[in-house]
């Protein structure tokens, strides 16, 4: 009987570590470049029990500024009562990595037991912007296939914008990735 409870609890005590997992932070583009709009998602919907009423950012501000929201956001402190999703659009100011966190607050102002944290690079060029025109266009597209099969000589820059999956080394993903960004631009 004692091992059937321990089981239960056990069990009840991983659901509340699952459910605790709810908040969702999506950043737009792994790299982003001075003086470039960038979006960050904080997604709330796949919460069993939502209950947070506002989530606290923690970011350094002389490296990136939040220009617009889709949500009251006053001083890194956003509300989410209403809608389960909010965007944020920040310009990146300066070059650096940045550590940006998340911290779901509950009404009665408690902190939620979580903390999320997700890296951004801002970088001084554009990522997938092999022809450096500051912009993706179908030549960048043409541009990392050619690199890909060893048909152009690559280089310290080519090997850095053209890896848009961060991984350190020129695969198919990439050249997937970047005629998704293409497309998602015209
Ligand atoms: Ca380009
Ligand atoms: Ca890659």
């Amino acid at each position: 009987m004692k091992k059937v409870m321990f089981i239960i609890v056990g069990f009840l005590g991983f659901m509340n570590i699952t459910k605790a997992a709810t908040i969702d932070v999506s950043v737009e583009k792994p790299v982003v470049k001075v003086n470039e709009e960038f979006s960050i998602t904080v997604d709330v919907s796949n919460s069993l029990e939502y209950t947070y009423t506002y989530f606290k950012m923690d970011y350094d501000d002389s490296k990136m500024q939040l220009i617009n929201s889709s949500e009251d956001c006053l001083d890194k402190t956003c509300l989410i009562e209403s809608d389960n999703k909010v965007t944020l659009t920040f310009k990146a100011l300066a070059e650096g990595n940045i550590e940006f966190s998340i911290t779901g607050y509950y009404e009665d102002d408690t902190a939620a037991d979580f903390k999320i944290t997700k890296n951004i690079k801002i970088g001084n060029y554009v990522l997938g912007d092999m022809n450096k025109n500051d912009y993706v266009d179908m030549t960048d597209i043409l541009l990392l296939i050619k690199l890909y099969f060893n048909k152009i000589e690559a280089d310290e820059y080519y090997n850095l914008v053209g890896d848009l999956n961060q991984n350190n080394k020129i695969d198919t993903t990439d050249i997937l990735l970047l005629i998704k960004t293409y497309f998602k631009r015209v």
